[in-house]
């Protein structure tokens, strides 16, 4: 109730300085009057540059993972409060590509978020089922157990952001049916409740996995559906405004 929707383009490992003027192309758009939050997770390599030109307009930022350490050695990894430094206001945690390509577990996404929290980074943490989880029937169970796992106590909607992405719908166009997605949304919203009580009831849930313009309202339109993660539809402003547009 009152917490508006929220719009997350995930960037994955796409974009060099060229993607400065799609970024520009989305915030000139963005300033007309909007029903949603927007935020742009690019590689972190462009953080500091997309921060410079969003500046306080209507585009927030966010990293697309965090070490959970605040500093140390850790070659090639980033902490939280880098990420706030550079210009992020969020950061996405146990994205399923990280969980298959780097063998994270829900343990290790709590305790990134944890590390979120600590630098004031809004955690966007990420859960869903395989497609052989689904077939085996298992993918309320699975879903929830993540979302168990991935989250500490205290989450609330400003420091709390779920994405469900059914890892078979990632990048392959394939979308769930609206059926699919309203019974895992309400599943999820039943597990934050339970756990966190009034703020259970704020904290958004997103969608994602082939979010495009063209099925963007119908998903949007499901009950608990409080926004989207997009990847591919991201990455152009037409694709990623489209979406946007479903608000
Ligand atoms: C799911 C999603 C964004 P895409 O990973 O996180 O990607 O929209 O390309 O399926």
């Amino acid at each position: 109730p009152g917490v508006r929707p929220l719009v997350a383009g995930n960037w994955k490992m796409n974009g060099l300085r060229g993607s400065e003027r799609e970024f520009e192309a989305m915030l000139e758009r963005a300033r007309a009057d909007r029903g949603a939050d927007l935020m742009i997770c690019p590689p972190a390599t462009l953080l500091m540059r997309l921060s410079a030109i969003a500046g306080n307009g209507p585009i927030a930022l966010g990293g697309q993972d965090c070490h959970a350490e605040v500093s140390g050695a850790h070659t090639g990894d980033l902490s939280a409060e880098m990420l706030a430094d550079a210009g992020a206001t969020a950061v996405i945690l146990g994205h399923s590509e990280r969980r298959q390509d780097h063998g994270e577990t829900s343990a290790q996404v709590a305790a990134k978020v944890e590390a979120a929290w600590r630098a004031g980074l809004t955690a966007i943490v990420c859960v869903g089922e395989t497609e052989a989880e689904r077939d085996e029937g298992r993918a309320v169970e699975v879903v929830l157990g993540q979302l168990q796992g991935s989250v500490p106590e205290g989450a609330t909607h400003e420091t709390l952001v779920v994405a469900y992405e059914p890892v078979w719908a990632i990048g392959t166009g394939r979308t769930p049916t609206a059926e699919d997605v309203r019974e895992m949304h309400s599943r999820q919203r039943e597990g934050l409740k339970a756990r966190f009580g009034k703020a259970g009831e704020a904290i958004r849930i997103l969608y994602g996995g082939s979010v495009k313009p063209a099925n963007a309202a119908e998903l949007m339109a499901i009950a608990n559906v409080d926004g989207a993660l997009v990847g591919g539809a991201s990455l152009k402003a037409d694709d990623f405004m489209g979406i946007a547009a479903a608000y």
